[in-house]
């Protein structure tokens, strides 16, 4: 992954922020597999600036609409107390423009808060409860928003029969000859049928919401002081989508004692008590305006996220590694294991989730 700033690439990006590298800092930023994010410090301003990947965003311009169409409408349910955290502004450059092109390479700013922290592995039932909440707060004040304003900026993002129809044409093609080191792995994908019918049938049936597709739990900010959530961030994905998807991709990464390509598999195991505190959160953030079915979907959503990132990551790696960032020659191997082994567990414990998500 990208760790290191390039001085010759921010010279010519800062005159457009009035900066200069003279007396301005820029460090990486968090640790997103997709753009490249810095925080900048000068005498003056304080922002993060970004580098969006067009490999994965075709057509930025959008990237960046959708949130600024977002914003508002958040903003404007904060002003009638119906949001209770802060919208993420991007700011715009000295030629007022919320985007910057320089030789065909997209960037934006975005609004800094001071204070503030990521959370990059959940530790208690209290930071899990309190990331539902944010993430169910922030679809809920979606629910008027019309939809169809926004575009669909990576059609087909959580489509199962998509991503495993890409995982088809890709092993058929095997452009990099790397099939036979996982060959395993992509028949125990296909074998899944069970599984794959299930969710084809439930996505026929469920209300279509805005959703946010990435609610993995560093994609909030904590106050440092309240040690609460403030803001919901990374909008880049907020298409209309099924709320199993986010609750589901909160399981995959709050539910697992180990991060997404955390080797030691025999290690792995789901806290259970995060599922809880998860699932209490997120169903009561909805403040009954969730349907049966829906609270039901969770527990499918809960297996499906694993499962289609588990799914994504083989893709890449047999592509040969050009969606992800990684940063070594089998890591989206990795973690690809790593996501259908957490597949494997909650499906053993089925049952068990049953209980938990129609107890509340
Ligand atoms: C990517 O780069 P980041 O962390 O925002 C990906 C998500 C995956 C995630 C896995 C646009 O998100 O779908 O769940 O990596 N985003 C895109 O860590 O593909
Ligand atoms: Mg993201």
């Amino acid at each position: 992954m990208n760790k290191v700033v390039d001085k010759e690439q921010m010279n010519k990006i800062l005159p457009f922020y009035d900066c200069s590298l003279n007396d301005t800092s820029v460090a990486v930023l968090g640790n997103g597999l997709i753009n490249h994010t810095y925080i900048v410090h000068s005498p003056k301003k304080h922002f993060v600036l970004q580098h969006i990947n067009q490999y994965v965003f075709k057509q930025p311009e959008q990237v960046i609409n959708n949130a600024e169409l977002i914003n508002k409408h958040l903003q404007s349910k904060k002003e009638q107390g119906l949001y209770p955290l802060e919208p993420m502004w991007q700011i715009n450059s000295n030629l007022d423009s919320p985007v910057v092109i320089v030789d065909d390479n997209y960037w934006r700013a975005i609004q800094y808060i001071p204070n503030c922290y990521t959370v990059e592995a959940v530790e208690t039932d209290e930071q899990a409860a309190q990331a539902a909440t944010a993430f169910g707060q922030f679809t809920a004040a979606l629910s008027d928003f019309p939809a169809n304003e926004l575009s669909e900026i990576i059609p087909n993002f959580h489509n199962l029969t998509f991503r495993l129809q890409q995982l088809k044409n890709i092993v058929k093609k095997d452009p990099v000859g790397r099939l036979s080191q996982c060959q395993e792995l992509v028949d125990y994908c296909f074998s899944q049928n069970t599984f794959i019918e299930k969710v084809a049938e439930l996505v026929e049936q469920l209300p279509v919401q805005v959703t946010h597709n990435d609610t993995k739990i560093n994609n909030l900010l904590f106050n440092s002081d309240s040690q609460k959530p403030i803001a919901v961030i990374d909008l880049d994905t907020c298409m209309p989508g099924f709320i199993m998807h986010d609750f589901g991709d909160m399981v995959r990464t709050c539910c697992s004692n180990l991060p997404e390509d955390g080797a030691n598999l025999e290690s792995m195991q789901v806290r259970l008590n995060i599922f809880d505190a998860l699932a209490d959160a997120y169903v009561k953030s909805f403040a009954g305006k969730m349907t049966s079915l829906e609270q039901q979907s969770l527990i499918t959503g809960a297996q499906l996220l694993p499962f289609m990132i588990g799914i994504r990551f083989l893709t890449d790696f047999i592509d040969g590694d050009n969606y992800f960032h990684v940063n070594h020659a089998t890591h989206n191997l990795e973690r690809a294991k790593n996501q259908l082994h957490l597949f494997r567990l909650l499906n053993s414990i089925e049952n068990h989730l049953t209980e938990i998500v129609m107890a509340k």
